[in-house]
């Protein structure tokens, strides 16, 4: 019988635990993002008793996860550097590089990307693909440059579209950016990043994961 979804995440985020449990110290700082496969990590941490001393998280979701699991959760800007990331991806590609910000918090992830030593990239296969970009690019945007920034994307190739009813945590835009095939990811995030008023974008190149876990059917496959 085949592994469900549910199945598949709970196995990455096992494996990402099974890999980071040798190096922890009860001084290790972790950072953990957001979605279903971070919720897997999150739920087997809780339950570990491995020896760290706190987390950061890339949303108020997954920071109220870790609370009830009696983990402390830390703002950022008390921690000097972070061992791991942990976080899932919507997509990724062989490079392990991504696309991430589904869920709006890319900004945060991003910097809790860059505060980190070693980033873990945790996904189902479903997740992997050989060019970036069949997932929707999102882009975070002051709202007051929609306009431009939407023209310049176009110029750009991409298919912008305004995410309705979402405002970020940082009070902007979501745009996302359909129909565009990104053949040079690390390219692609710069060029993005010198658009006026974009705040971040999805890309995760420049700084992409460390380490990358895909779950399938035969079992997890590691890439570095
Ligand atoms: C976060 O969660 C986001 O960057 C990405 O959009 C999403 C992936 O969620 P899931 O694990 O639920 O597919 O990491």
């Amino acid at each position: 019988m085949s592994k469900t979804q549910d199945e598949l995440k709970r196995e990455v985020a096992q494996a990402a635990l099974d890999f980071i449990a040798p190096h922890l110290t009860p001084a290790s700082m972790l950072g953990i993002g957001t979605g279903s496969t971070a919720n897997e990590f999150i739920n087997l941490l809780g339950t570990s008793g491995l020896p760290f001393s706190g987390t950061v998280a890339s949303s108020e979701a997954s920071a109220q996860r870790l609370r009830d699991f009696g983990i402390p959760v830390l703002d950022l800007s008390l921690v000097d550097s972070l061992q791991f990331y942990i976080d899932g991806a919507d997509e990724a590609n062989g490079a392990l590089e991504l696309i991430k910000g589904g869920g709006a918090a890319l900004t945060r992830e991003k910097i809790v990307a860059a505060a980190s030593e070693f980033f873990v990239c945790i996904a189902d296969e479903s997740k992997e693909v050989a060019t970036l970009g069949k997932f929707p690019l999102p882009i975070e945007v002051i709202p007051m440059a929609e306009n431009i920034v939407i023209n310049a994307l176009r110029a750009m190739g991409g298919r912008p579209e305004v995410r309705e009813g979402v405002i970020t945590d940082n009070r902007n835009i979501i745009i996302d950016v359909h129909d565009f095939m990104i053949a040079d990811p690390k390219a692609t995030e710069t060029a993005i990043n010198q658009i006026t008023g974009v705040v971040c974008n999805g890309l995760f190149a420049h700084r992409g994961a460390d380490l990358l876990l895909l779950s399938g059917q035969t079992g997890v496959r590691s890439l570095r």
